[in-house]
C-alpha cells in the first residue's frame, strides 16, 4: 500500500500565491487543500487551486516530445526532438538571421522559475527583434506608464488593500480572477475586510460583476473610456484645490504640465461619453481627496483598451494628487526579496528600435503580438520564417486569431514548449513538453513585487523529475545554445554557469545590491554547488534587500534559509519606497511624461464619439485560467461558460431569447455563441469571455473539446492598438449581434 506524505507548495496558478498542502502517494498527488499554517494566504483556497492535482495528472498532458514526421505529430525522445530543433533552426538562423526567428512568450512564464529566470537569457540567446508575449494583450500600458512616472517599469505600486477605506477599482474582477498585478491572497475575504471595517468599495465596470455586486457604488462605465472618467476626477482635484502631495513634494517633477494638459476633460465634458454623471464624478474626485486612506486601481478592462498607458497612468496620477501614492492605505510598492533596491538600468524609454512592417515602436525589448502576423505574412528582409513558443496560445488569446492561425500554419518551423497540443502548438513541428509544476521547485519571482506584504516563499519540487526529462529551463538553455550555434548536444551546465557569472557579475556592478563593489570571483567561491534557477535564486536573494550579502549581513535570506521555512516568510507590511527606487533621468517622479500628454489628443476624441453600437467586453470566470485549463474535469462541470451576455432591452431590441444563437461580427471575423440574458451588464454592450474554441483540427485536449466555446478574439482587431504600450484592444470592441436563423430540419 502506498503511503501518503504531505508537501507544501505555492500555487502557480494565478497571482495570488497561495499556499498549498498536498498529500502525494506514491507520485500522485490524491488530495489537495489550502496550507492553514502558510504565512500569507492562511488555508484559502480557489477551485482552481483545488484542481492542481487534477491538473498534473492530466492524461492528456504529454509527456514526451513531438516530432512532425509527414505532417503528423509523432512521438520522440529527447535527444530526437533536439536534433530536430536544430536541424529547422540552424539553417533559418545562418542564411536569414537571427529577426527570422520569431519568440512569443505566454502568461505562464510568469508563473514559474524557468520563465521567471531563464526566459532573459533564452531571448538574448536568439538575439530576435521579434519578440512578442501575452504581455500586449494584458498589462503592458503599466509597465509604460510606471517606466515613465518611475523610471522603472517593474516599479508598479499596488493598492494597499488591506489598509484602505475607499477603494476605487476599475476593470478589475478579483472575486473571479483573484487578483492581477495586485498579488493577495483570498481577496475576496479582504474585499470583506475592507468593508467590515466601515471602508467603502467603489467598481467602475460596464458589468455588475461578481465584484461590483458586493460594492458600496457600482460605476456602469461605457467601455473604453476610463481614461475620461480618471482625467475628469484630476482635474477636480485640481480644479478644487484638493493637491495634497505630502511628504512626495520635493520628489515630484513636471505638475505644473498636468493642469493645461487636463482643461479639456471636465466632468461635464466627459459625462456623456462615459455615462456617469458630472456630479457623481466630483463626488468620488473629493472622496478620494478627503479620505484619508483611499486608493485606486485599474487593471484588465483599463489596460487592453484604447487608451491603455493614459488610463494606467491616470490611476497613478490621481494617487499621486490625492496624497495616496507610496503612503499605508494608498498605493504601495513592494519591496521584493530578490530585487536590488535600485534597478541598477537607465531610465525607461520606449521606441528604441521599431517593429518591420507597422514601424510600432519597441516597448521592453518586445514588439506587440497583434503585429505578429504582418512579421510572418509580409515578404522581405527579415521576414519571421519560424516561431517559437513558450507557454503560449497565442491563436486563442491575441486579436485576430484566425489570421494569426494562418499565419503560423504557414511557418518554416514551429517549435513550442507547451504540455498541451493546443490551439497554437498543434502547428508545432517540434513539441517540447515541460514537466508539470508538482516536478519542479517554485518561486514567484514576479508577484514578489506586486504583492500587499512584503513576502518570500521558496518550494522545493513536489515529486522528483523522472530521469531523463529535463526541466524546462533547461530545455530554454538547450534551445539558446542550437541558437547560439553550439548544435543538439548543448552543454546545458556550461551555459547555466555562464548564465549564472553574467548574473553576478550586474548585481555587484548594480549600486542597490548589497554585494556592489565586491569581488566577484571571491562570491562565485562561496556558493554552495547549486545549479539552475537554485543558484541564481539563491545569489539573488543574498544580494537582495534583506539578503546575507553573501556573509556581510548577519541573519541575512539566503535560499537555504528559505528551504527551512516551507510556509513563507512574512517581511511585514509595504514601507513607503519613494525616492530611493525611483530610476528616471531627474530623480523625481516625472509626473507629466511628454509622450503620455501627447497621447492625450487621441483620448479627446473619445469626447465626441458617438455612443451608440454595441461593444463587446471580455470576462472570466473563477473556474478558468486563459485559455488553458477547460481540460480539467473538475473545472468545467457546471453550465456553459462561454456565453454572451446581453442586457434584455438589447435582446427585445434585437430579436433574441435567451439560449439563442447568436452570430456576433466585428470588423474582422464572427462567430456563433449562445446568448445569457442578464440585467449585469449594461445596455450597449455585451460581453463573451476569451480563451475558448477548443475545436480546430488536431487540438488534443479531449474534455475541452467536449464544450468547445468559441474563440473571442476572432472578433478583436489587430489594427487598433493602444500606440504607446504596444497592447491590443480586447475590450469595447464594435460589433453587430444578429438572431442565427435555423432552418427546420
Ligand atoms: N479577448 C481577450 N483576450 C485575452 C484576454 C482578455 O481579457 N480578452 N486576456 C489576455 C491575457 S491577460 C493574457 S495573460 C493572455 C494569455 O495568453 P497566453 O499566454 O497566450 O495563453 P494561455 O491561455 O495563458 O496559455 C498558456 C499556455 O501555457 C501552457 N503552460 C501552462 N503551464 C506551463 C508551463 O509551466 N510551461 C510551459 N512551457 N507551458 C505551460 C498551457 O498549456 C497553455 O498552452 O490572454 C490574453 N487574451
Ligand atoms: N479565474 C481566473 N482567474 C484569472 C484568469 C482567468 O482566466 N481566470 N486570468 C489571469 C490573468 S492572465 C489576468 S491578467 C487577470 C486579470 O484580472 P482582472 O483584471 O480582475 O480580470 P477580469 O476578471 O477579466 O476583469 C476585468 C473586468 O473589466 C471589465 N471591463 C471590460 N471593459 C472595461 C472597460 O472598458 N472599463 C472598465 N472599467 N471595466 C471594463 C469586465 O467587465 C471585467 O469585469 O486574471 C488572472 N486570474
Ligand atoms: S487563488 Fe490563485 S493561487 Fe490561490 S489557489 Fe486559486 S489559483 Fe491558486
Ligand atoms: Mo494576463
Amino acid at each position: 500500500m502506498a503511503t501518503a506524505r504531505t508537501a507544501y507548495r505555492t500555487c502557480p496558478l494565478c497571482e495570488a500565491t497561495c499556499g498549498l498542502e498536498l498529500t502525494v502517494e506514491d507520485d500522485r498527488i490524491t488530495r489537495v487543500r489550502g496550507d492553514d499554517e502558510d504565512v500569507f494566504s492562511g488555508g484559502y483556497l480557489c477551485p482552481k487551486g483545488a484542481a492542481f492535482g487534477q491538473l498534473e495528472h492530466d492524461p492528456d498532458r504529454l509527456r514526451q516530445p513531438l516530432v512532425r514526421r509527414d505532417g503528423e505529430l509523432v512521438p520522440a525522445s529527447w535527444t530526437e526532438a533536439f536534433a530536430e530543433v536544430d536541424r529547422l533552426l540552424t539553417p533559418i538562423l545562418r542564411d536569414h538571421g537571427p529577426d527570422a526567428v520569431a519568440a512569443y512568450m505566454g502568461n505562464p512564464n510568469v508563473h514559474n522559475l524557468a520563465g521567471g529566470l531563464y526566459a532573459k537569457p533564452f531571448l538574448k540567446a536568439l538575439r530576435t527583434r521579434n519578440v512578442a508575449s501575452a504581455s500586449t494583450v494584458d498589462q503592458m500600458p503599466k509597465h509604460v506608464s510606471c517606466g515613465l512616472l518611475y523610471g522603472d517599469p517593474l516599479a508598479i505600486p499596488v493598492p494597499d488593500i488591506d489598509r484602505t477605506d475607499l477603494l476605487v477599482m476599475l476593470g478589475a474582477n478579483p472575486r473571479m480572477s483573484n487578483g492581477s498585478l495586485l498579488t493577495a491572497p483570498d481577496l475576496p475575504g479582504r474585499l470583506d475586510a475592507l468593508r467590515r471595517r466601515g471602508g467603502r468599495l467603489v467598481v467602475v465596470d460596464p458589468r455588475r460583476s461578481r465584484t461590483a455586486e458586493d460594492a458600496d457604488l457600482h460605476l456602469a462605465i461605457r467601455p473604453g473610456t476610463d481614461a475620461l472618467l480618471l482625467l475628469a476626477v484630476a482635474w477636480t482635484v485640481l480644479d478644487e484645490d484638493l493637491v495634497r502631495l505630502g511628504r512626495l513634494a520635493p520628489f515630484v517633477a513636471g505638475l505644473e504640465d498636468v493642469a493645461p494638459a487636463l482643461d479639456r476633460f471636465t466632468p461635464e465634458a466627459v459625462a456623456g461619453p462615459t455615462g456617469i454623471d458630472a456630479g457623481t464624478i466630483r463626488g468620488l474626485a473629493r472622496d478620494l481627496a478627503t479620505t484619508e486612506r483611499a486608493v485606486v486601481y485599474g487593471r484588465i478592462g483599463t489596460t487592453t483598451v484604447r487608451y491603455g498607458t493614459v488610463t494606467s497612468w491616470a490611476v497613478d496620477l490621481v494617487n499621486l494628487l490625492t496624497g495616496h501614492l507610496d503612503t499605508p492605505g494608498g498605493a504601495m510598492f513592494a519591496r521584493p526579496a530578490h530585487v536590488p533596491d535600485r534597478s541598477g538600468r537607465p531610465p525607461f524609454r520606449t521606441g528604441r528600435w521599431t517593429s518591420r512592417v507597422r514601424g510600432l515602436p519597441e516597448v521592453l525589448s518586445e514588439i506587440p503580438v497583434a503585429t505578429l502576423a504582418d512579421e510572418i505574412e509580409t515578404p522581405g528582409e527579415g521576414q519571421v520564417r519560424a516561431l517559437v513558443t513558450v507557454a503560449g496560445n497565442p491563436v486563442l488569446s491575441t486579436p485576430n486569431g484566425v489570421r494569426l492561425d494562418a499565419a503560423i500554419a504557414s511557418l518554416d518551423a514551429v517549435i513550442c514548449i507547451d504540455p498541451y497540443v493546443n490551439e497554437t502548438t498543434r502547428h508545432a513541428h517540434v513539441l517540447l513538453p515541460p514537466p508539470g509544476a508538482m516536478h519542479r521547485s517554485h518561486y514567484d519571482v514576479a508577484f514578489y513585487g506586486l504583492s500587499v506584504r512584503n513576502v518570500v516563499n521558496y518550494s522545493p519540487p513536489v515529486v522528483p523529475l523522472p530521469d531523463g526529462r529535463p526541466d524546462e529551463w533547461e530545455i530554454l538553455v538547450t534551445i539558446a545554445g542550437i541558437a547560439a550555434g553550439q548544435g543538439p548536444d548543448v552543454d546545458v551546465d556550461a551555459l547555466d554557469a555562464f548564465v549564472a557569472r553574467t548574473l553576478l557579475d550586474q548585481l555587484v556592478r548594480n549600486d542597490g545590491s548589497r554585494i556592489a563593489g565586491r569581488e566577484p570571483d571571491q562570491l562565485w567561491a562561496m556558493l554552495d554547488g547549486r545549479r539552475g534557477p537554485e543558484r541564481l535564486l539563491d545569489m539573488l536573494l543574498r544580494a537582495g534587500p534583506y539578503g546575507d550579502g553573501f556573509g556581510a549581513v548577519a541573519d541575512g535570506l539566503t535560499l537555504a534559509v528559505l528551504e527551512g521555512q516551507p510556509h513563507g516568510i512574512d517581511l511585514g507590511p509595504l514601507e513607503p519606497r519613494l525616492p530611493d527606487n525611483l530610476a528616471t533621468a531627474s530623480g523625481k517622479v516625472e509626473a507629466a511624461p511628454a509622450s503620455v500628454l501627447a497621447d492625450l489628443d487621441r483620448v479627446a476624441d473619445a469626447l465626441d464619439a458617438p455612443e451608440d453600437g454595441l461593444v463587446l467586453v471580455g470576462r472570466r470566470h473563477l473556474r478558468t485560467n486563459n485559455s488553458w485549463m477547460h481540460n480539467v474535469p473538475m473545472l468545467t462541470k457546471g453550465r456553459d461558460l462561454c456565453t454572451l451576455q446581453v442586457h434584455p432591452d438589447d435582446a427585445a431590441r434585437l430579436g433574441l431569447s435567451d439560449g439563442d444563437e447568436a452570430r456576433i461580427s466585428s470588423r474582422v471575423g464572427s462567430v456563433v455563441a449562445p446568448v445569457e440574458l442578464t440585467h449585469d451588464i449594461a445596455t450597449g454592450v455585451v460581453s463573451l469571455p476569451h480563451g475558448f474554441g477548443h475545436d480546430l483540427p488536431g487540438v488534443v485536449q479531449g474534455v475541452a473539446r467536449s464544450r468547445p466555446g468559441v474563440n473571442a478574439n476572432v472578433l478583436t482587431d489587430e489594427e487598433d492598438l493602444d500606440v504607446l504600450s504596444g497592447t491590443a484592444v480586447l475590450n469595447g470592441i464594435p460589433v453587430t449581434v444578429e438572431t442565427v436563423v435555423t432552418v427546420p430540419a
